[in-house]
Protein backbone atom coordinates (compact mmCIF):
# COMPACT_ATOMS: atom_id res chain seq x y z
CA UNK A 1 0.00 0.00 0.00
CA UNK A 2 1.03 3.65 -0.84
CA UNK A 3 1.07 5.74 2.64
CA UNK A 4 -2.56 6.44 1.98
CA UNK A 5 -5.38 5.78 0.02
CA UNK A 6 -8.85 7.27 -0.82
CA UNK A 7 -11.16 4.11 -0.51
CA UNK A 8 -14.41 5.58 -2.37
CA UNK A 9 -14.82 7.78 -5.53
CA UNK A 10 -17.99 7.54 -6.45
CA UNK A 11 -19.81 9.36 -3.87
CA UNK A 12 -18.51 11.76 -1.04
CA UNK A 13 -18.19 9.56 2.10
CA UNK A 14 -16.81 10.91 5.68
CA UNK A 15 -16.44 10.01 9.52
CA UNK A 16 -15.46 5.71 8.75
CA UNK A 17 -16.04 3.54 11.80
CA UNK A 18 -14.21 0.46 10.71
CA UNK A 19 -14.61 -2.92 12.14
CA UNK A 20 -13.47 -6.07 11.67
CA UNK A 21 -16.81 -8.70 11.02
CA UNK A 22 -16.88 -11.99 8.96
CA UNK A 23 -13.06 -12.00 8.51
CA UNK A 24 -13.38 -8.63 6.16
CA UNK A 25 -13.34 -4.97 6.97
CA UNK A 26 -16.63 -3.11 7.19
CA UNK A 27 -17.06 0.43 7.03
CA UNK A 28 -19.70 2.86 8.55
CA UNK A 29 -19.26 6.18 7.13
CA UNK A 30 -21.27 9.73 6.55
CA UNK A 31 -22.99 10.01 3.37
CA UNK A 32 -21.67 13.49 2.53
CA UNK A 33 -23.75 15.32 -0.31
CA UNK A 34 -24.29 18.76 -1.51
CA UNK A 35 -27.43 19.81 0.05
CA UNK A 36 -26.89 23.49 -0.91
CA UNK A 37 -26.92 24.91 2.26
CA UNK A 38 -24.54 27.56 3.39
CA UNK A 39 -21.51 26.92 5.92
CA UNK A 40 -21.79 28.39 9.59
CA UNK A 41 -20.43 27.53 12.57
CA UNK A 42 -22.95 24.93 13.30
CA UNK A 43 -21.88 22.66 10.80
CA UNK A 44 -25.89 23.48 8.86
CA UNK A 45 -23.91 22.53 5.43
CA UNK A 46 -23.10 18.58 6.55
CA UNK A 47 -27.13 18.03 5.91
CA UNK A 48 -26.76 14.73 5.09
CA UNK A 49 -29.77 12.34 4.53
CA UNK A 50 -28.92 8.48 4.26
CA UNK A 51 -26.06 5.92 5.04
CA UNK A 52 -24.15 3.58 2.75
CA UNK A 53 -22.29 0.66 3.91
CA UNK A 54 -18.62 -0.54 2.51
CA UNK A 55 -16.60 -3.43 2.73
CA UNK A 56 -12.84 -4.67 1.47
CA UNK A 57 -11.30 -8.26 1.85
CA UNK A 58 -7.73 -7.03 2.54
CA UNK A 59 -6.32 -3.26 2.52
CA UNK A 60 -5.10 -3.26 -0.74
CA UNK A 61 -8.06 -4.70 -2.17
CA UNK A 62 -11.41 -3.66 -3.73
CA UNK A 63 -14.39 -1.61 -1.81
CA UNK A 64 -17.44 -2.79 -2.59
CA UNK A 65 -20.64 -0.14 -1.88
CA UNK A 66 -23.51 -1.66 -0.27
CA UNK A 67 -25.70 0.61 -1.10
CA UNK A 68 -28.08 2.68 1.18
CA UNK A 69 -28.39 0.93 4.57
CA UNK A 70 -30.70 3.67 6.40
CA UNK A 71 -32.56 6.55 5.01
CA UNK A 72 -33.65 9.11 7.28
CA UNK A 73 -37.60 8.64 5.90
CA UNK A 74 -37.28 5.75 7.54
CA UNK A 75 -36.66 7.03 10.94
CA UNK A 76 -39.62 8.68 12.93
CA UNK A 77 -37.74 10.76 15.00
CA UNK A 78 -35.23 12.26 13.00
CA UNK A 79 -35.35 15.76 11.63
CA UNK A 80 -32.05 16.51 9.83
CA UNK A 81 -28.43 15.68 9.52
CA UNK A 82 -27.53 11.96 9.67
CA UNK A 83 -23.75 12.38 11.02
CA UNK A 84 -21.39 10.19 11.81
CA UNK A 85 -22.16 7.00 12.99
CA UNK A 86 -20.37 3.27 14.39
CA UNK A 87 -21.40 -0.21 14.45
CA UNK A 88 -21.27 -3.02 16.57
CA UNK A 89 -21.85 -6.91 17.09
CA UNK A 90 -23.06 -8.46 19.66
CA UNK A 91 -25.14 -12.26 19.71
CA UNK A 92 -26.00 -11.98 16.01
CA UNK A 93 -27.07 -9.05 15.73
CA UNK A 94 -24.92 -5.84 14.20
CA UNK A 95 -26.12 -2.51 15.80
CA UNK A 96 -25.97 0.48 13.56
CA UNK A 97 -26.07 3.67 15.83
CA UNK A 98 -26.05 7.15 14.13
CA UNK A 99 -26.42 10.81 15.19
CA UNK A 100 -28.90 12.87 14.43
CA UNK A 101 -31.35 16.26 14.83
CA UNK A 102 -34.43 15.36 16.16
CA UNK A 103 -38.07 17.78 14.90
CA UNK A 104 -37.28 20.04 17.66
CA UNK A 105 -33.63 20.37 16.23
CA UNK A 106 -31.88 18.68 19.03
CA UNK A 107 -28.87 16.27 18.39
CA UNK A 108 -29.78 12.53 19.34
CA UNK A 109 -28.58 9.33 19.24
CA UNK A 110 -30.62 6.46 17.07
CA UNK A 111 -29.88 3.01 16.92
CA UNK A 112 -30.94 0.15 13.91
CA UNK A 113 -30.54 -3.58 13.72
CA UNK A 114 -29.64 -5.96 11.26
CA UNK A 115 -28.81 -9.81 10.77
CA UNK A 116 -25.87 -8.54 8.89
CA UNK A 117 -22.96 -6.17 9.09
CA UNK A 118 -24.15 -5.25 5.07
CA UNK A 119 -27.18 -3.97 6.63
CA UNK A 120 -30.27 -3.01 5.90
CA UNK A 121 -31.07 -1.75 9.10
CA UNK A 122 -34.05 -1.54 10.52
CA UNK A 123 -34.33 1.67 13.23
CA UNK A 124 -36.12 1.59 16.62
CA UNK A 125 -38.76 3.67 16.86
CA UNK A 126 -36.96 6.30 19.09
CA UNK A 127 -33.63 7.88 19.87
CA UNK A 128 -32.01 6.30 23.01
CA UNK A 129 -32.99 7.91 25.77
CA UNK A 130 -31.15 10.41 28.13
CA UNK A 131 -28.81 10.39 24.63
CA UNK A 132 -27.54 13.76 23.15
CA UNK A 133 -24.94 15.41 20.95
CA UNK A 134 -23.45 13.57 18.08
CA UNK A 135 -20.47 11.00 17.06
CA UNK A 136 -21.21 7.96 18.76
CA UNK A 137 -18.51 5.47 19.15
CA UNK A 138 -19.34 1.96 20.80
CA UNK A 139 -16.72 -0.51 21.92
CA UNK A 140 -16.76 -3.87 23.03
CA UNK A 141 -14.50 -4.56 25.70
CA UNK A 142 -13.15 -8.33 26.30
CA UNK A 143 -15.33 -9.39 29.52
CA UNK A 144 -18.19 -8.52 26.74
CA UNK A 145 -19.94 -4.90 28.13
CA UNK A 146 -20.26 -2.27 25.28
CA UNK A 147 -19.88 1.55 25.98
CA UNK A 148 -20.82 4.04 23.72
CA UNK A 149 -18.42 7.12 23.40
CA UNK A 150 -19.53 10.10 22.45
CA UNK A 151 -20.14 13.95 22.43
CA UNK A 152 -18.91 16.95 20.17
CA UNK A 153 -18.84 20.72 20.76
CA UNK A 154 -19.92 23.53 18.72
CA UNK A 155 -22.27 22.25 15.86
CA UNK A 156 -22.79 18.88 18.00
CA UNK A 157 -24.45 21.19 20.67
CA UNK A 158 -22.05 19.44 23.93
CA UNK A 159 -21.55 23.06 25.15
CA UNK A 160 -25.54 23.41 25.36
CA UNK A 161 -25.82 20.82 27.49
CA UNK A 162 -23.16 22.46 30.60
CA UNK A 163 -26.12 22.27 33.17
CA UNK A 164 -27.54 18.73 32.30
CA UNK A 165 -30.45 20.43 30.28
CA UNK A 166 -30.24 21.58 26.37
CA UNK A 167 -30.22 25.23 26.21
CA UNK A 168 -31.03 26.60 23.33
CA UNK A 169 -30.18 30.06 23.42
CA UNK A 170 -27.74 32.29 22.54
CA UNK A 171 -26.63 33.78 19.45
CA UNK A 172 -23.16 32.45 18.64
CA UNK A 173 -22.41 28.56 18.77
CA UNK A 174 -19.66 28.49 20.97
CA UNK A 175 -21.41 31.01 24.05
CA UNK A 176 -22.39 28.23 26.20
CA UNK A 177 -18.28 27.13 26.63
CA UNK A 178 -15.76 27.31 29.56
CA UNK A 179 -13.32 30.28 29.84
CA UNK A 180 -10.06 29.35 28.55
CA UNK A 181 -8.93 28.55 32.42
CA UNK A 182 -11.78 26.71 32.90
CA UNK A 183 -11.23 22.37 32.54
CA UNK A 184 -12.19 21.52 29.28
CA UNK A 185 -15.76 19.76 28.41
CA UNK A 186 -15.77 16.49 28.44
CA UNK A 187 -16.53 13.49 25.66
CA UNK A 188 -19.08 11.15 27.21
CA UNK A 189 -19.23 7.76 28.16
CA UNK A 190 -21.83 5.32 29.00
CA UNK A 191 -22.37 1.43 29.44
CA UNK A 192 -25.22 -0.15 27.11
CA UNK A 193 -27.83 -2.49 28.36
CA UNK A 194 -27.32 -6.05 27.66
CA UNK A 195 -29.98 -5.68 24.44
CA UNK A 196 -27.44 -2.88 23.27
CA UNK A 197 -30.37 -0.60 22.36
CA UNK A 198 -30.32 1.70 25.77
CA UNK A 199 -28.06 3.35 28.02
CA UNK A 200 -27.78 1.04 31.14
CA UNK A 201 -26.49 4.31 32.79
CA UNK A 202 -26.26 8.46 32.89
CA UNK A 203 -23.44 9.11 30.68
CA UNK A 204 -20.33 10.08 32.60
CA UNK A 205 -17.78 12.62 31.76
CA UNK A 206 -14.47 11.24 29.97
CA UNK A 207 -11.69 13.34 31.75
CA UNK A 208 -8.47 13.60 29.95
CA UNK A 209 -5.62 14.56 31.95
CA UNK A 210 -2.42 16.30 31.12
CA UNK A 211 1.07 15.23 31.98
CA UNK A 212 0.94 16.82 35.60
CA UNK A 213 -2.22 15.15 36.01
CA UNK A 214 -4.53 17.83 35.75
CA UNK A 215 -7.51 18.52 33.23
CA UNK A 216 -6.98 19.45 30.39
CA UNK A 217 -8.38 23.24 29.67
CA UNK A 218 -10.94 24.68 27.99
CA UNK A 219 -8.04 27.44 26.30
CA UNK A 220 -5.82 24.28 25.33
CA UNK A 221 -7.14 23.96 21.80
CA UNK A 222 -4.43 22.26 20.42
CA UNK A 223 -4.91 18.86 23.05
CA UNK A 224 -8.71 19.24 24.24
CA UNK A 225 -11.54 17.06 23.13
CA UNK A 226 -13.98 18.24 20.49
CA UNK A 227 -15.52 15.90 18.41
CA UNK A 228 -15.28 12.37 16.58
CA UNK A 229 -14.53 10.07 19.41
CA UNK A 230 -13.50 6.70 19.21
CA UNK A 231 -12.35 3.60 22.16
CA UNK A 232 -9.25 0.91 20.77
CA UNK A 233 -7.57 -1.63 23.31
CA UNK A 234 -4.25 -2.20 22.52
CA UNK A 235 -1.92 -4.58 24.70
CA UNK A 236 -4.53 -4.19 27.74
CA UNK A 237 -4.48 -0.49 27.63
CA UNK A 238 -7.86 1.69 26.53
CA UNK A 239 -6.78 4.31 23.85
CA UNK A 240 -9.31 7.36 23.49
CA UNK A 241 -8.93 8.99 20.56
CA UNK A 242 -10.46 12.49 18.76
CA UNK A 243 -10.01 15.31 17.17
CA UNK A 244 -9.31 19.20 18.79
CA UNK A 245 -11.94 20.50 16.18
CA UNK A 246 -11.30 23.98 15.19
CA UNK A 247 -7.26 23.28 15.82
CA UNK A 248 -7.80 20.05 13.47
CA UNK A 249 -5.56 17.31 15.07
CA UNK A 250 -6.62 13.77 15.83
CA UNK A 251 -5.39 13.17 19.49
CA UNK A 252 -5.37 10.28 21.87
CA UNK A 253 -5.09 9.63 25.70
CA UNK A 254 -4.71 6.68 27.57
CA UNK A 255 -6.04 4.62 30.52
CA UNK A 256 -5.92 1.78 32.70
CA UNK A 257 -10.30 1.20 32.33
CA UNK A 258 -12.93 2.16 30.15
CA UNK A 259 -14.34 5.34 32.07
CA UNK A 260 -10.50 6.82 33.41
CA UNK A 261 -9.46 9.20 33.48
CA UNK A 262 -7.29 9.45 30.62
CA UNK A 263 -3.68 10.59 30.06
CA UNK A 264 -2.81 12.91 26.87
CA UNK A 265 -0.51 11.08 24.93
CA UNK A 266 0.11 12.82 21.43
CA UNK A 267 -1.06 13.30 18.18
CA UNK A 268 -2.28 10.60 16.02
CA UNK A 269 -2.72 12.68 12.44
CA UNK A 270 -1.70 16.69 11.70
CA UNK A 271 -4.61 18.50 10.50
CA UNK A 272 -6.18 16.63 6.75
CA UNK A 273 -7.19 19.02 3.72
CA UNK A 274 -10.49 20.38 4.70
CA UNK A 275 -11.93 21.50 8.11
CA UNK A 276 -12.98 18.44 10.21
CA UNK A 277 -11.03 15.65 10.75
CA UNK A 278 -12.39 11.92 11.96
CA UNK A 279 -11.17 8.71 12.59
CA UNK A 280 -11.19 5.30 13.46
CA UNK A 281 -8.15 2.98 14.38
CA UNK A 282 -9.01 -0.95 13.92
CA UNK A 283 -6.35 -3.88 13.61
CA UNK A 284 -7.02 -6.28 10.86
CA UNK A 285 -4.58 -9.29 10.37
CA UNK A 286 -1.90 -8.01 12.83
CA UNK A 287 -1.47 -4.37 11.36
CA UNK A 288 -3.01 -1.56 12.76
CA UNK A 289 -4.77 1.34 10.74
CA UNK A 290 -5.89 4.73 10.80
CA UNK A 291 -9.34 5.15 8.57
CA UNK A 292 -9.88 9.04 8.05
CA UNK A 293 -11.23 11.23 5.75
CA UNK A 294 -10.18 14.72 3.92
CA UNK A 295 -11.60 16.89 1.73
CA UNK A 296 -8.77 16.88 -1.47
CA UNK A 297 -11.11 15.17 -4.05
CA UNK A 298 -13.61 17.69 -3.73
CA UNK A 299 -10.75 20.28 -4.41
CA UNK A 300 -11.23 21.25 -0.60
CA UNK A 301 -14.94 22.01 0.26
CA UNK A 302 -15.69 21.37 3.60
CA UNK A 303 -18.68 19.54 3.28
CA UNK A 304 -17.57 16.98 0.84
CA UNK A 305 -15.45 14.64 1.67
CA UNK A 306 -13.20 11.13 0.92
CA UNK A 307 -12.64 7.97 3.05
CA UNK A 308 -9.16 7.01 3.54
CA UNK A 309 -6.60 4.35 5.27
CA UNK A 310 -2.82 4.39 6.14
CA UNK A 311 -1.20 2.45 8.62
CA UNK A 312 -0.43 3.33 12.25
CA UNK A 313 2.71 2.20 14.00
CA UNK A 314 3.20 1.66 17.90
CA UNK A 315 6.04 2.42 19.25
CA UNK A 316 7.49 -0.07 21.87
CA UNK A 317 6.14 1.91 25.12
CA UNK A 318 2.73 2.23 23.56
CA UNK A 319 2.80 5.35 22.32
CA UNK A 320 1.32 5.75 18.53
CA UNK A 321 3.98 7.59 15.52
CA UNK A 322 2.31 10.83 14.36
CA UNK A 323 1.13 10.53 10.81
CA UNK A 324 1.08 13.41 8.18
CA UNK A 325 -2.38 14.76 7.55
CA UNK A 326 -1.26 15.72 3.92
CA UNK A 327 1.06 12.37 3.28
CA UNK A 328 0.40 10.77 -0.30
O1 LIG B 1 -19.88 14.60 9.40
C1 LIG B 1 -20.48 15.57 10.24
C2 LIG B 1 -19.60 15.91 11.38
O2 LIG B 1 -18.35 16.42 10.91
C3 LIG B 1 -19.18 14.75 12.25
O3 LIG B 1 -20.20 14.29 13.09
C4 LIG B 1 -18.02 15.34 12.92
O4 LIG B 1 -17.22 14.44 13.62
C5 LIG B 1 -17.30 15.98 11.75
O5 LIG B 1 -16.52 15.06 11.05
Amino acid sequence: MTKTRHLVKHIYTADPSAHVFEGKIYIYPSHDIDAGVPEDDLGSHFDMRDYHVFSMDSIDGEVTDHGVVLDKKDVPWVGRQMWAPDAAYKNGTYYFYFPAKDKNDIFRIGVATSSSPKGPFKPQPEAIKKSFSIDPAVFGDDDGEFYMYFGGIWGGQLQRWRTGKFNPNGPKPDDNEPADNEPAMCAKVARMTADMLEFAEDPRDLVILDENGKPLLAGDHDRRFFEAAWMHKYKGKYYFSYSTGNTHFICYAIADNPYGPFTYKGKVLTPVVGWTSHHSIVEFKGKWYLFHHDSKLSGGQTHLRSIKVAEITYRPDGTIETLDGLME
